[in-house]
């Protein structure tokens, strides 16, 4: 209850902020990108949780606000970035079910890459496999017009959405994100290795990217770079951290 009457005033407030998560190229072994993930900073409770916030949000319609803010603020962070030469790097956010079944979404994203001026390929939104299945036309028409813009599109979660693969040929997709459940057991479980293996060879027959999400260890870092995946994302390489760590760490990587 305390929460869910806070979160209408926090975005007034501007309590949030986002944390980055950086994406690792496993042939250059450099940063490539990062995703945008949200925290509440709350006057009491300190730093919350998406989990314990978002859900709220998409019940009571607040999400659209709040993912208006997290658009803008992932814009002007990139820009950000670029004037510190910290380039180029592309920043995903992640978007709800709810954004998709309103036209606003398109002006809102192109409004934040004018305003701040970044190249719209920058920026790059992550729909679930579920939201990609469930509202289909509008979902379509909306995707088809941030495509246009320039914006880059990554499914989610891939292969948990219970849904059948055709729509990789009718949806404008750049990015197959494989979910952190196949590859927390990929050295147990033949059948999660067997199932990552086959996601790498289907995005790479479609010409899609592909990024494994959840990578925890040596040996999943290991079994990626093997099995030829682009991408890795993970507490093995890094948690998600503050924009100005985050910044360090591109620096660094110099
Ligand atoms: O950051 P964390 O590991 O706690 O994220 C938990 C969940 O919250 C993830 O599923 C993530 O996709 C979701 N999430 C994080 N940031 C955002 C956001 O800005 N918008 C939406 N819709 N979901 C987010
Ligand atoms: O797909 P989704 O948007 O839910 O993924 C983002 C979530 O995954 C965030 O909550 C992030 O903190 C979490 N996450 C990122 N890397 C790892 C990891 O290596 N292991 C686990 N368990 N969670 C991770
Ligand atoms: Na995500
Ligand atoms: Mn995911």
């Amino acid at each position: 209850v305390m929460l869910s009457n806070g979160l209408r005033r926090a975005i007034e407030r501007n309590e949030f902020c986002l944390f980055y998560q950086p994406k690792l190229n496993l042939k250059t072994g450099r940063i490539v990108g990062a995703e945008a993930l949200i925290r509440w900073q709350h006057p009491e409770l300190g730093l919350v949780m998406p989990s314990k916030f978002i859900p709220l949000a998409e019940e009571t319609g607040l999400i659209v606000y709040l993912s208006e803010w997290v658009i803008k603020q992932a814009c002007s962070q990139i820009r950000q970035w670029q004037q510190q030469d910290l380039m180029p790097i592309r920043v995903s956010v992640n978007l709800s079910g709810r954004d998709f079944k309103r036209d606003r979404l398109v002006e809102n994203v192109e409004q934040a890459i004018a305003a701040h001026e970044i190249a719209p390929n920058c920026l790059e939104l992550e729909i679930t496999e579920g939201i990609i299945v469930s509202h289909t036309s509008l979902t379509k028409e909306i995707l088809a017009k941030l495509r246009a813009l320039g914006i880059r599109i990554t499914v989610d979660d891939f292969g948990t959405g219970y849904s059948s693969l055709s729509y990789l040929r009718n949806f404008p997709i750049d990015t197959l994100k494989i979910d952190r459940c196949f590859v927390q057991n990929i050295d147990k479980n033949d059948s999660d290795a067997a199932i990552t293996m086959a996601v790498i060879d289907l995005a790479r027959a479609l010409s899609l990217e592909v990024v494994a999400e959840g990578v925890e260890n040596q040996a999943q870092l290991e079994f990626m770079k093997r099995a030829n995946c682009d991408c890795i994302q993970g507490f093995y390489f890094s948690r998600p951290v503050p924009a100005t760590e985050f910044a360090g760490m591109l620096a660094a990587g110099k």
